[in-house]
């Protein structure tokens, strides 16, 4: 529907959250995990098939960083797919069979908030540094993996600001809170960003090789090439540190760490010409993208874990 095709208040958003849960309540729960430092809840929205229950898990967070707004759209979007779906479409029916989805579809809510009303380019979520003027830590440099080394900046007023410590920020507590409660279920991690077309997965806080890298590298490369094949859209893809840029203190490396041996972060559409500016009329495809890739991925750990 066209609702899904548009770009959603914060306000929307909580809205949406408690419908999709009094309309699905047989595949929906919501789960509160934390709030945020300006004291905003953080709902999970727990999707199950209809069977038993499973005993594996993914993990699936979009808006980490508030001007990313394709990321939020892409959640919803997904748990959409998933509701909808389920038992009409193959993959999506397998995922739900055998896996419990945890979906955070705004982890930085303050941030996302301040993206609508004052400053549409605001990266870092809301809190008060104390002995500075500049509000917010970036949440993606505030997870504990090698944190607040080369690529993240100790400088309150710079956008990759680390916090005062790892896990300083209720935002990021609250998530590696749950995943250490779930670890022993939760076999794939997958952060939602923009923008610039690329799969990543660890590490990105150092130039070493996680252990699995070549399975988690020809993952990629497959989910790039169908992507490339279904919607004739180029996805560079590969380890963080050399792909992107070496940036510590980052959520998919600390799951990773953890034991999530499946841990990836999605930079959507586009590659620079709208930027975080995406017009809605690319929402679809660039969702559809992701959600093929999730698919390939999730479907490989199904059948690997
Ligand atoms: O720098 C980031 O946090 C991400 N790029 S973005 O433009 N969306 O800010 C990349 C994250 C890759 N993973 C880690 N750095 N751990
Ligand atoms: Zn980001």
């Amino acid at each position: 529907g066209v609702f899904y095709e548009r770009y959603h208040s914060l306000e929307d958003i909580y809205y949406w959250i408690n419908k999709t849960n009094q309309d699905h309540s047989d595949m929906v729960k919501i789960i509160l995990i934390g709030s945020s430092s300006e004291k905003r809840p953080l709902y999970v929205i727990k999707l199950s098939g209809r069977r038993d229950e499973v005993k594996r898990a993914m993990w699936l967070d979009c808006g980490i960083h508030a001007r990313e707004w394709i990321a939020p759209a892409f959640c919803m979007w997904f748990v959409k797919y998933a509701i909808e779906f389920y038992n009409q479409n193959t993959e999506i029916t397998e995922m739900l069979n055998n896996m419990d989805i945890y979906v955070l579809t705004v982890m930085n809510p303050d941030g996302y908030k301040y993206t609508w009303t004052t400053d549409r380019m605001w990266r870092k979520n809301r809190s008060v540094n104390k002995d500075s003027e500049c509000a917010g830590a970036d949440l993606n440099r505030n997870f504990d993996a090698n944190w607040c080394t080369t690529g993240a900046s100790s400088n309150p007023c710079d956008p990759t600001y680390c916090g005062q410590f790892p896990e300083s920020e209720p935002e990021t507590q609250a998530v590696a809170q749950f995943l250490r409660s779930h670890k022993d279920t939760v076999k794939l991690y997958l952060s939602i960003h923009s923008y610039s077309q690329m799969l990543l997965f660890p590490y990105s806080c150092s130039y070493d090789e996680a252990p699995n890298h070549n399975e988690l590298f020809e993952l990629v490369k497959e989910a790039s090439t169908k992507i490339r094949r279904y919607y004739r859209n180029i996805y560079k893809y590969g380890p963080g540190a050399k792909t992107i840029y070496l940036a510590p203190g980052g959520s998919d490396d600390w799951a990773y760490n953890l034991g999530i041996k499946y841990s990836f972060t999605f930079e959507l559409q586009d590659r620079g010409r709208y930027g975080f500016l995406l017009p809605p009329s690319f929402i679809p495809q660039a969702c559809n993208e992701a959600l093929l890739a999730s698919k390939i991925i999730a479907l490989h750990v199904i059948k690997n874990t």
